[in-house]
């Protein structure tokens, strides 16, 4: 029996991010794949917050894909996926908290919202949150991985929704602008790692994927609270 169970849906970017974790760190793990529509009883048990990412090791679960993801780097701390100096690993959680909370809400957002104004609003709050992680990458590394040579924790946060880029520029027309170089020399560093290219979906899936949320049909806990915030 495998050491980790993750319990994942499809193309769920919190649940690629600690994909990529386990293969970095090259823990034995198993995936077990659930339909969001039709979440099972032992799922709901498991999932206080009916989400995925939830991770099973031993009789710990553990769920949130950041906190998994800490986890993991406690519990099977080589190679290291944070920085040992205290100054840096806060800056790399001020990184992983900037992702959740300033930037992959207005992903969802932007496609949620149907009306011009909202979109727009989103809009200019994602290009805001764009320009600053190009200025974080400036600041805090030569690069290409955002704390240096080797990519962390924060890489592994951020690198699944700026994926799904591809679908809002399918569907609302936003890219990462031409000037953030950093940014675009960062994102081709991950696509050459081989945990994300074991777990890159292709773009015409995520296109498809995400039809629910540019028109506003998705009726799962992730749209509805997105909707609500
Ligand atoms: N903050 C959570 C977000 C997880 C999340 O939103 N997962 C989505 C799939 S990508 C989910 O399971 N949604 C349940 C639903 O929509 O009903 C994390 O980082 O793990």
């Amino acid at each position: 029996m495998a050491q980790i169970d993750i319990v994942s849906a499809g193309t769920c970017p919190f649940a690629q991010r600690t994909r990529m974790v386990l293969l970095e760190k090259g823990i034995d793990f198993s995936l077990t794949e659930i339909d969001l529509d039709a979440k099972p009883a032992w799922f709901l048990e498991i999932s206080p917050y009916a989400k995925v990412p939830v991770i099973r090791h031993g009789d710990a679960i553990v769920w949130e894909s950041a906190v998994i993801n800490e986890y993991l780097e406690e519990v099977f701390p080589e190679p290291a996926l944070l920085p040992r100096d205290p100054l840096r690993r806060a800056q790399a959680r001020v990184w992983i908290d900037f992702a959740n909370s300033r930037m992959v809400p207005h992903v969802y957002k932007m496609m949620l919202r149907q009306d011009q104004a909202g979109q727009d609003l989103h809009r200019q709050r994602l290009t805001e949150a764009v320009l600053a992680m190009e200025q974080g990458l400036r600041d805090l590394s030569d690069g290409p991985h955002w704390l240096g040579k080797q990519p962390s924790l924060v890489d592994f946060t951020f690198f699944p929704h700026v994926q799904r880029f591809v679908a809002l520029e399918h569907y609302r027309g936003f890219a990462i602008p031409a000037g953030c170089t950093r940014l675009l020399r960062w994102r081709e560093a991950m696509f050459a790692l081989p945990s994300v290219q074991a777990t890159r979906p292709p773009d015409a899936l995520l296109i498809k994927n995400w039809a629910k949320y540019a028109n506003d049909t998705g009726t799962g806990v992730t749209a509805q609270e997105m909707r609500e915030t």
